[in-house]
């Protein structure tokens, strides 16, 4: 067993709770985010290592603070910092609301770029590693996906400079395809669950990075079910 400690947020259900499970089986200590506190207890009672599950708004900057303060103080310095939790809305560009771009890029960016922020010490002292889940559409577009697209391509950008300006730490931008979860039954177009890649396949990867050694740095890693159309 390691005593290693890692975050991922949104770990309440998909993509997050199949990662918390991957390295909790790797021994990691966890702290585990998101809005549905009663998900990430439920999921903490079945994983195999100790885990804290604590509330977590990404919208809300004073609900990350209280994030990181309680992960200071509970669990001390981070190993991994897994910057999983995204959202999307599917529409034309001209049908969007100001607060829904705004809510797009709240979460899936700044979101994302206050948690990193609040860790980076941390990450840098333990020479630590990012994981930033952005999608196989941070390099292109679909009509009805712009501010989503938008704010995987602002992600992949952050997770970049993140890397350039923090040496000691490894940032890997991963970058999967449709996965069968909730937020799959809400892109338009989706044609159906079997094709997908199940959440499990994708975290299984998450294993791989986090055996490399630490000369290796996989800056970014792209699956997509076999299913699904190659587009770049
Ligand atoms: O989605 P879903 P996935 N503050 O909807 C949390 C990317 N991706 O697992 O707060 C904090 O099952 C929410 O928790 P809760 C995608 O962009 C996916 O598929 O309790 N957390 C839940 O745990 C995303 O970055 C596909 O509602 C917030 C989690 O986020 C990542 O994969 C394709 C929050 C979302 O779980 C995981 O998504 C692709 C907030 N304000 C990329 N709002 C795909 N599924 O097809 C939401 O290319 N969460």
């Amino acid at each position: 067993m390691n005593n290693k400690v890692a975050v991922v947020t949104g770990a309440s259900r998909g993509l997050g709770a199949h990662l918390a499970q991957v390295l909790s089986e790797e021994g990691y200590t966890l702290a585990l985010g998101a809005r549905d506190l009663e998900s990430l207890k439920s999921l903490a009672e079945e994983l195999p290592g100790k885990v804290f599950p604590l509330a977590l708004d990404l919208s809300d900057p004073g609900s990350i603070i209280n994030f990181h303060a309680a992960v200071a103080e509970t669990l001390g310095p981070i190993d991994v910092l897994i910057n999983n939790a995204g959202i999307g809305i599917f529409k034309r560009l001209e049908e969007f609301s100001d607060h829904e771009f705004r809510k797009i890029f709240a979460v899936n960016v700044q979101g994302a770029w206050q948690m990193t922020t609040a860790f980076l010490r941390d990450l840098n002292e333990r020479e630590g590693m990012v994981v930033m889940v952005s999608s196989d559409v941070s390099t292109r577009v679909f009509p009805n996906g712009g501010p989503y697209c938008a704010s995987k391509f602002a992600l992949r950008a952050l997770s970049r400079t993140f890397q350039m300006e923090n040496p000691a730490i490894r940032v890997l931008e991963l970058r999967p395809g449709a996965i069968d979860t909730y937020f799959a039954n809400s892109v338009p177009g989706a044609k159906g669950k079997d094709g997908f890649l199940k959440p499990k396949d994708v975290a299984e990867t998450l294993r791989y990075a986090l055996a490399l050694p630490k000369h290796i740095r996989l800056e970014e890693l792209v699956l997509r079910s076999s299913e699904q159309e190659p587009e770049y």
